[in-house]
């Protein structure tokens, strides 16, 4: 690529995160609801039958002979695997709903992967860990507390409707955690990190909501 474009694409990605950090800063698309998560569609948010693509402008292609995916931090036993070691793991589906925080919702989506509490049982998180980062390929991070990671319905998936996941949708592997808004399921992910502080991530720095729990429509940090 030329020194050109890449100067192009810089500028171009640093207007479209700050267009999505003056939209937490004015709170835009908040309702102020709250709906109850027996609600199947949350506060503010509309369905859609597509899917659309978010992510940074940079879109990691990671050949399956290089990709790795590491677990360490908090952990009493770090862990990498390759691509074929992972996905050797027992493996689960599961079908959920997305909510993206810029207000689209897509429902019955179907999943195959890793769960994350599957992952957890190896590496046995130390008793002090209380969060956990994911680092991914493009250098995006988010955080959520180990809970919410450890819930039953949360995956490393590295499949979708029956294929494989996209490359823009976070392929090979992405995390898919259905009860917080999308941007805490990392697309290309590379690294879970398991922490005792909380770690904000590159929407959570930004003025996105620290936990992201779309029923509370907590899309972004009231001090924003
Ligand atoms: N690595 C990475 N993961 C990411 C993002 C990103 O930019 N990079 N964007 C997040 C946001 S804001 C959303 S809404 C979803 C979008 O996923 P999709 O493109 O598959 O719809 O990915 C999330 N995960
Ligand atoms: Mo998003």
């Amino acid at each position: 690529m030329a020194d050109d474009d890449a100067t192009l694409i810089g500028r171009l990605r640093s207007k479209l995160i700050d267009a999505k950090k003056k939209w937490a800063e004015d709170g835009r698309l908040l309702t102020g609801e709250e709906a109850p998560p027996t609600r199947r569609l949350p506060p503010g948010q509309r369905r859609v039958d597509n899917w659309p693509v978010l992510d940074l402008g940079v879109q990691p292609d990671i050949p399956l002979h290089a990709w790795r995916l590491f677990a360490d931090g908090a952990v009493e036993q770090p862990m990498s695997w390759k691509w074929g070691e992972f996905t050797d793991l027992p493996r689960t589906t599961l079908t959920t709903d997305i909510h993206c925080v810029t207000a689209w919702s897509r429902y019955d989506n179907r999943w195959e992967g890793v769960s994350a509490r599957e992952l957890i049982g190896r590496v046995k998180p130390k008793a002090e860990a209380r969060h956990v980062v994911f680092h991914s390929y493009d250098t995006y991070t988010t955080n959520v507390p180990l809970a919410d990671f450890a819930a039953a319905d949360v995956l490393l998936a590295w499949s979708w409707n029956g294929e494989p996941i996209s490359r823009e949708h976070g392929g090979p592997l992405r995390v898919v955690i259905p009860k917080l808004y999308f941007w805490k399921s990392a697309k290309w992910i590379k690294r879970i990190e398991f922490s005792t502080l909380d770690k904000p991530g590159f929407w959570e720095v930004r003025g996105y909501h620290n936990y992201g729990d779309p029923w509370r429509e907590q899309r972004y940090d009231e001090e924003a």
